[in-house]
Order: structure tokens, then sequence, then C-alpha cells
């Protein structure tokens, strides 16, 4: 069982065996050659999972709404996964022990959960995701739902990554206005107005709508938008608004389907996946070459007699014209 080759593991997870699966999700978190392996074994198999996104701004509920809706799409007999990438954040850590308790309910309703930790992966992360959305539509999954906080720009870039993005907001001060700012909005198929009971909620609805109406003449909306967003209330702690939400979601995949706009979605996603894999090769190989460079010219003599920077463009003249030296 312990040494089972990656393929037969492709095959035990597409037979529904979800330790399989819990192992491929594994190797290609980890990245190197098992990784790739995983890739090559499944790369052919993929497209049958709708892949949705959902992010926000930290604390907005989106753990909360993503067991609420997970749970139902399973009532109702489908198969969801979900992937929650966690924070690194130490400040968040009990929001993550929070996120287990709800993740436990989930799994017991049937829904399929994996947790990553966004610490050690610094860039890495738009590496994982997407070989991690493979092996769970591999496996049978759809749709695969993928939580992210939306803070910085690689989570931003993983929620665009996807067939659809839900971008979740909540009453307060300005948090549309923050939601702009961390560029989630050009990243938005459809706005879940979390904490929906919260007496400013329909502020945040105007806001929005607000917001919608002027990115046509700003052009900040989604550029490759098929539909204005459509924007669902939601309390995901009661599960109001829930059905709605997976309504909308669903409705959204049938308008780029009808748009014929689901393939080039995909196109891009796939594209973007082999620019983060270059960068990833280009950056390792940048790394190694300066080490070796910086090895063999940077002693004391040599260099006495320039400025720091006058030796480093030395250096850096024979690397580029002489990536071999
Ligand atoms: N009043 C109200 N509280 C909610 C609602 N949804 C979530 N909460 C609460 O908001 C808090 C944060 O919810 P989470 O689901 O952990 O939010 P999150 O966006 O996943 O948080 P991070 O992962 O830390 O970014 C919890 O205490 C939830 O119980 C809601 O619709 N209404
Ligand atoms: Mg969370």
């Amino acid at each position: 069982m312990a040494d089972r080759t990656v393929s037969e593991l492709v095959a035990a997870a597409r037979g529904g065996e979800l330790r399989a699966t819990a192992r491929l999700l594994t190797f290609v978190e980890r990245g190197g050659d098992l990784a790739e392996q995983v890739a090559e074994a499944t790369h052919d198999h993929v497209g049958n999972a709708h892949v949705v996104g959902l992010t926000g701004p930290p604390g907005s509920g989106k753990s909360t709404l993503t067991a609420a809706w997970a749970i139902r799409l399973a009532e109702e007999g489908r198969r969801p996964a979900v992937l929650a990438v966690d924070p690194s954040s130490p400040l968040t850590g009990g929001a993550i022990l929070g996120d287990r308790v709800r993740m436990t309910a989930a799994a017991a309703a049937g829904v399929f959960i994996r947790s990553m930790a966004t610490r050690g992966h610094a860039g890495g992360l738009a590496l994982a995701v997407p070989g991690m959305v493979r092996v769970l539509d591999v496996a049978g999954f759809d749709p695969v739902i993928v939580e992210t906080v939306g803070v910085g720009q690689v989570e931003v870039d993983v929620t665009a990554a996807t067939d659809t993005a839900v971008v979740v907001v909540t009453p307060g001060m300005g948090d549309a206005v923050q939601a702009n700012k961390a560029g989630l909005l050009e990243v938005a198929d459809l706005f879940a107005v979390n904490k929906s009971d919260r007496p400013d909620a329909a502020d945040v609805r105007r806001d929005l709508e607000l917001m919608l109406d002027l990115s046509k003449l700003t052009g900040h909306g989604r550029p490759d938008a098929v539909v204005r967003p459509t924007i669902v209330s939601t309390v995901a702690t009661t599960g109001r608004g829930v059905a709605e939400l997976a309504d909308a979601v669903d409705t959204h995949l049938e308008a780029l389907r009808d748009a014929g706009l689901l393939e080039a979605r995909r196109e891009v996603r796939r594209r973007a996946e082999v620019r983060s894999h270059l960068e990833h090769l280009v950056l390792a190989a940048s790394a190694a070459a300066v080490e070796a460079a910086f090895g063999a010219a940077a002693s004391g003599a040599e260099t006495a007699d320039e400025s720091p920077g006058a030796t480093a463009r030395r250096l850096a003249e024979r690397l580029l014209t002489d990536p071999g030296s």
C-alpha cells in the first residue's frame, strides 16, 4: 500500500478512494519530482469540475459560508471539495482553530476538505493550488471550491484563476472600498454580502451596485466578465441566502458556457500556470547562477579597487552574456 506508484494512486483516486486523493494532494503540495509525476498523470483528464474561488477580507465569514454552502451541495447529492488556503499570519491562529470545528461538521456531511497553510509556500502557492485543483477534479469532485483570504496579490491571482470567483464583503466602515483597494472587485464574478444580519448591510449592497455602475465607465470591473456580477445577501451562520449563492454560482457557469467563454477562461488559466512554472524555474536557475558567479569572483583581492556596484555590474554582465560561465 505504502509504495503505490503515482499512476496507481491516480487510478484509486478516480475510483473514489479518499486516501489516495489525500496522498496525491500532499505530493503536489510538497512540489518536486512527485508533484511533476502527479501533473503528468492528471493533466489530460481534467475539465469536469466547476472550479470556484471564494475570497474576501479576513474575518468576513468565508469559512463559515463555504462550509454551509458545501454541506448544502453534499446534501443535494453533489460531491463538493474545498481547498482552504489558510493564512500564515499568527494573528489568525484562532480563526483557523474555529475553522476546524466547522470543517469537521462539513467533513461529517461528506464534503472533502483539504487545508493548506500559506506558510512555506512563498510564491509556491501559485504552483501548488492549480495542481491540487487538478487532482480534485480528476478524483471526481464537483465543484472544487478554493477559499483564500483576499489580502495579497497571490491570493487574488489564485482566485482569478478559477471558472467563477465569489468575493465576500461585509457591512462595516468602507469594506467594499477596502475590497476594491485589494483588487478584489477586478476578479469578482459575483458578490456575497455576508453578515447581512447586520443593520448596515443595505449600505454595502448599495455601494457595490454603485461601484458596478461606475466600473462600466472606468473599466475597473473584471475584464472578461460575461454578465454583470450578481449580488447575493447571506448570513453564513444561519444559512440565509446560501441557496441563492449556490444558484448564482451555477448560473454563472451556465452563462460562461452559453457565451462560449468557459474554455477561454480555462486556457487563460493554463497559460498562467505555465507562466508560474516558468517563473519558478528561471528564478531557481538565476539564484543558482548568482551563487556561482558570486562565489567565484567576490574575493577581496579582485574587488578592492572598485565600488561594490561596479563589481556586481561586471559579474552580471559576464553572467548574462555567457550564462554557462
Ligand atoms: N453576525 C454574523 N456573523 C458571522 C456571519 N458569518 C460569519 N460570522 C462570524 O464571523 C467570524 C469569522 O468567520 P469566519 O468564517 O472564520 O471568517 P473567515 O473569513 O473565514 O476568516 P479568516 O479565515 O480568518 O479570514 C466568526 O465568528 C463567524 O461566526 C454572519 O453572516 N453573520
Ligand atoms: Mg477562514
